[in-house]
């Protein structure tokens, strides 16, 4: 592979760059990256292999699990539990923290993901992906609940894979954002995205405007500011996207710049948003301002907030730097 860079080798000249490095991390990395090329296979065999469809169960968040929810839940718990690497997990698919077997050892290291993001899509063919965080934690200790309740400023390392035409990796351990393209023919991620910075200026949001009439006033301002286009206060027409897969709407927008809401939502005020903080908003958040991008609830930065609760939702706000300071400074206002 004449210049190619995989995602093992961008990994351990990461880890030469810190002298004090164990490289338990570097082989944690590894081992997260084995769980999603095989989760990679799975969504691409489908109903092939029938792993399509319900499950018929409700996971805590009251929402019903497709087949593959717990199926890729599985894949990374069981690629993870045994390597000594973690003092525990966390994911969107389990009510309660996941312990690491007593048969194991711990490591000092947290993981937090959300197994199957977008997964309403995954009979429809259309894109979804795994999301996923590490924190340090205490070492020696069984963690309690409250040890993953950190602010995502503190995380070590974010990423996402999206399981599209071609599955991509996305991945931030605070030196800037790096995309890999994951090559079938040969099982590696090859690094084809070096970089990936996202322009502070854009034509393009994402949200659901079916909820429009739940959105608090400085949502609303801003979406019908980008609908009157060039006639309008913006003097610039918008385009609008919404994949229902956050994965794939980050990827377009690291790609190509934008932002995305998923605001507040009158309907349910003791759910402020839809997107869960732990696994969800605090890695995109890393991710997203590695590469130039803003992140914020649109009252407070996303990397400061300090969570309450393990599924704890969040307002999510996220991607051009300037739009999302225009969006935030409008909830200023009130
Ligand atoms: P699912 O995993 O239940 O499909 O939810 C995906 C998601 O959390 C996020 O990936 C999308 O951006 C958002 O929900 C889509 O929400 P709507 O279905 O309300 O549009």
């Amino acid at each position: 592979m004449v210049n190619k860079v995989t995602l093992t080798q961008f990994i351990i000249e990461q880890q030469r760059g810190l002298p004090d490095a164990s490289g338990t991390f570097s082989m944690l990395l590894n081992n997260i990256v084995t769980a999603c090329k095989e989760i990679s296979h799975l969504v691409n065999r489908g109903n092939l292999v029938g792993v399509l469809g319900s499950a018929g169960s409700e996971n805590v968040q009251g929402e019903v699990q497709k087949k593959l929810d717990i199926i890729t839940n599985d894949i990374m718990v069981n690629a993870l539990n045994w390597t000594g690497h973690l003092a525990g997990m966390a994911s969107e698919e389990v009510d309660d923290i996941i312990t690491i077997p007593a048969q194991y050892p711990k490591g000092k290291y947290l993981a937090l993901f959300d197994p199957l993001d977008g997964s309403s899509n995954i009979d429809l063919n259309l894109a979804v992906g795994t999301i996923f965080s590490v924190l340090r934690c205490r070492e020696g200790v069984d963690p309690a609940a409250e040890d993953f309740l950190r602010k995502g400023a503190e995380q070590v390392c974010a990423g996402f894979v999206l399981y599209g035409p071609s599955t991509m990796m996305v991945l931030t351990t605070g030196h800037g954002v790096n995309g890999f393209t994951l090559d079938q023919d040969i099982g590696e991620f090859i690094l084809t995205h070096p970089n990936m910075r996202i322009p502070e200026e854009s034509s393009e949001f994402a949200i659901n405007m079916s909820n429009q009439r739940f959105w608090e006033p400085p949502v609303q301002r801003y979406i019908d500011e980008c609908l009157q286009g060039e006639e309008g206060p913006r003097r610039k027409n918008f385009n609008m996207r919404w994949i229902a897969s956050l994965v794939a709407e980050v990827y377009r927008i690291l790609t190509r710049g934008g932002v995305f809401l998923y605001p507040f939502d009158l309907r349910e005020p003791s759910k402020p948003g839809k997107l869960r903080i732990l696994y969800e908003a605090n890695p995109m958040a890393f991710i997203i301002e590695q590469a130039g991008g803003a992140c914020s609830s649109g009252r407070e930065r996303i990397l400061d907030i300090k969570p309450t609760g393990i599924h704890q939702r969040v307002p999510l706000v996220l991607g051009s730097k300037n739009e999302v300071e225009r969006i935030v400074a409008y909830h200023q206002l009130g």
